[in-house]
């Protein structure tokens, strides 16, 4: 099988919701010469997704998409153990990543933290549904150069604001990121956040860039 078919299996698999079949897909893959980033990346993604477009138009219910998440988190587990110890990367700077309070999806903000830490950041993950004062307890510890939020409902947005306001009210200057489905570039800009990114490929783009190493 080509690399294309290869990926392809394990979005398939993930879609149809076939644990036993994602993880033999992802074996296949990895066998097969796929670089565990790219199958996270390209068919992990992709298929969760499609999965969210599946639920919007009504064709998937929640306790289906509560198994996805499920699925993907332990195929992205078993990738993440599979990417090789010697690609570490010099390091770039340090960087601090969580859902804000209300919000309970952490799959893409795991993504991105993923993709961070492959790249050379030291990521820090505050977790999901994360009080805003612990990503500023934790930024002032780890003198993080970027504070990144995720926020994936209409409702917890205003969370991504009141973040930086409050970075900013105790005194830190490090970068502010933001992202997740809900928010937009604009939003980003209104609420004076440093950058917003769409995906976890550009979030890397952009905090290279913001620390100054692009
Ligand atoms: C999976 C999922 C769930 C799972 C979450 C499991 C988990 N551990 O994450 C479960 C089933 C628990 C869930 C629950 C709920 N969900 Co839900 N969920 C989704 C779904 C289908 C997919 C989200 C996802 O994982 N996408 C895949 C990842 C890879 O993409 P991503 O998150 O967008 O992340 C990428 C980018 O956004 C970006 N990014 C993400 N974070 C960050 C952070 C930074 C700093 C940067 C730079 C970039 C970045 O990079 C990522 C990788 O490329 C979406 C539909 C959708 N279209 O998004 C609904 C969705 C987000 N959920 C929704 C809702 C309403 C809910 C519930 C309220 C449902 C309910 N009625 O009970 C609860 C919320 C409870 C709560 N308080 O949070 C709505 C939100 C509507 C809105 N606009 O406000 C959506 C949009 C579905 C819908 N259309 O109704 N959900």
């Amino acid at each position: 099988m080509g690399k294309e078919e290869l990926l392809k299996a394990v979005e398939d698999a993930l879609i149809k919701l076939d644990e036993g079949a994602l993880m033999k897909a992802c074996d296949d893959a990895l066998a097969g010469g796929v670089e565990p980033l790219e199958i996270i990346e390209k068919a992990l993604t992709n298929a969760m997704t499609t999965i969210g477009d599946l639920f919007e138009k009504g064709k998937m219910f929640l306790p289906q998409i509560m198994v996805a998440a499920d699925i993907m988190k332990k195929a992205t587990a078993k990738l993440e153990e599979k990417i090789p110890a010697d690609q570490k990367p010099e390091k770039l700077g340090t960087y601090v990543i969580g859902t804000v309070e209300g919000d309970v999806h952490d799959i893409g903000k795991g993504v991105v933290a993923t993709l961070l830490k492959v790249n050379g950041f030291d990521v820090y993950d505050v977790g999901r549904d994360t009080p805003l004062q612990n990503f500023v307890d934790k930024a002032k510890e780890v003198n993080a150069d970027i504070v990144g939020a995720s926020a994936l409902m209409t409702t917890t947005m205003v969370g991504q604001k009141e973040l930086i306001e409050l970075l900013k009210k105790e005194g830190l200057t490090c970068k502010t990121m933001i992202g997740g489905a809900a928010p937009t570039a604009r939003w980003a800009e209104k609420i004076g956040a440093d950058a917003y990114a769409e995906n976890a490929t550009e979030a890397v783009e952009v905090a290279k860039k913001l620390v100054g190493a692009e």
